[in-house]
């Protein structure tokens, strides 16, 4: 599986190279240097869950995590001053970047001015159109006299192939984005309605080579939610009925893998519909509203004996400590008659336990009714799988 969106680059430059070049001529510091020639992406969710709730089970009380992680030392970054520039240098570097460029016909969208391959210079990176039909987004970098393109992968002959991206945007980043020590260059791009993608390419023994490609139907976005210092890549996927299917991809030092799915909401729009007419979307409804910190629409998804056995008040009181809850591995078990069914899921709740994020990993079976209101929650047999500290809860 590939592929949606935390953090979109930078939108810099306008269509032509000539603007990006008159405000470098204009103010040289607005271009060199890499602090200030690239800002940190500022981060766009489309759509961050409300963070919210708790442990898993109607009849699950509530054990407060014992916390188990061993806390890490976080290194400080460092930033490296920006070197001072001589302005007849940086002219003369324009002037020959727009030389070349001129040179190769291309009219960037947006460049930037990093480095990317860790020689200690900066080079230019770019993306512009190029033409066709339909048109897609390119991507290169210029080092000194030479050119490197990026590309992406071919797609499998009968698969629509995107490219980079149909559309000209200028989402473009360059970081150490999976904190191996050595930059890569980010690029976003988008294709029909909805579908995102993500192209991560890195400096590797002499050229640049794709990392990974993402490409998702509801976007990709990138999180840190695992406690280490490197980003997740978030493919989302429509699942129908406004909810959306994630997979989550961890870096482990040589490949993304796939290590975790999640649903979440399609849209921010509140209220949101929590669906009870199958067993699967009676669990993920009430996972969903637990993260929503939507308490009493997860306590109005049990079953009437359920909440007849245990109070509101006192169910409640069990979510104090839950910060998020994410529900994934969705799948009916079992249909014991017309009204009976067993649905397994796994579920990753967060818990603040003195001011640390405890992440606690949970094999849940639920039994679940069918009511005339739909499908409601009856009772779970949980088993925990994992539980560790989470550093960089997103
Ligand atoms: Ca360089
Ligand atoms: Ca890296
Ligand atoms: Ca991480």
């Amino acid at each position: 599986m590939t592929a949606p969106l935390v953090r979109k680059a930078k939108r810099s430059g306008s269509g032509s190279f000539f603007l990006p070049l008159v405000a470098c001529l204009l103010s040289l510091s607005a271009c060199f240097p890499v602090p200030t020639l690239s800002p940190p992406p500022s981060p766009s969710r489309p759509i961050s869950p409300s963070p919210s709730s708790s442990p898993l089970s109607a009849s699950l009380p509530t054990s407060t995590p014992t916390p188990a992680a061993t806390r890490t030392s976080v290194p400080t970054p460092t930033s490296t001053p920006a070197p001072t520039l001589d302005p007849s240098v940086a002219a003369a570097i324009v002037a020959k970047g727009r030389a070349r460029l001129a040179e190769e016909g291309v009219e960037p969208l947006c460049l930037r001015w990093e480095d990317t391959d860790g020689d200690g210079e900066a080079e230019w990176v770019g993306l512009y159109l190029r033409p066709g039909e339909p048109s897609q987004l390119a991507a290169f970098v210029l080092d000194g006299e030479t050119w490197h393109d990026l590309r992406p992968l071919k797609k499998e002959p009968g698969k629509k192939d995107y490219g980079l991206g149909e559309y000209p945007t200028c989402e473009l980043d360059v970081r150490d984005t999976n904190a191996d020590g050595r930059v890569e260059i980010l690029i976003w791009g988008h294709a029909e309605a909805s579908i995102g993608l993500l192209h991560i390419f890195a400096w590797d023994d002499g050229a640049y080579v794709l990392l990974a490609p993402f490409e998702g139907d509801a976007g990709v976005r990138l999180e840190n939610a695992d406690g280490d210092l490197a980003e997740e890549v978030s493919v989302r996927y429509k699942a129908g009925d406004g909810l959306v299917w994630e997979a989550v991809h961890t870096w482990d030092g040589a490949n993304y893998g796939w290590t975790w799915e999640r649903y979440d909401w399609l849209y921010l729009d509140r209220p949101h519909a929590y669906r009870t007419d199958t067993p699967e979307r009676a669990v993920i409804s009430f996972y969903l509203a637990l993260d929503d910190h939507d308490l009493p629409g997860a306590y109005g998804l049990l079953s009437a004996s359920t909440q007849a056995a245990q109070s509101y008040g006192a169910w409640a009181v069990g979510f104090v400590t839950t910060v998020a809850v994410e529900v994934g591995a969705v799948h009916e078990l079992a249909r014991s008659d017309e009204d009976t069914a067993v649905v397994a899921a796994q579920v990753r709740a967060y818990d603040n336990v003195d001011g640390r994020v405890i992440a606690t990993l949970w094999d849940v079976d639920w039994t679940v009714v069918q009511t005339p209101d739909g499908w409601r929650l009856e009772s779970a047999d949980t088993a925990q799988l994992d539980q560790w500290e989470s550093s960089y809860y997103r």
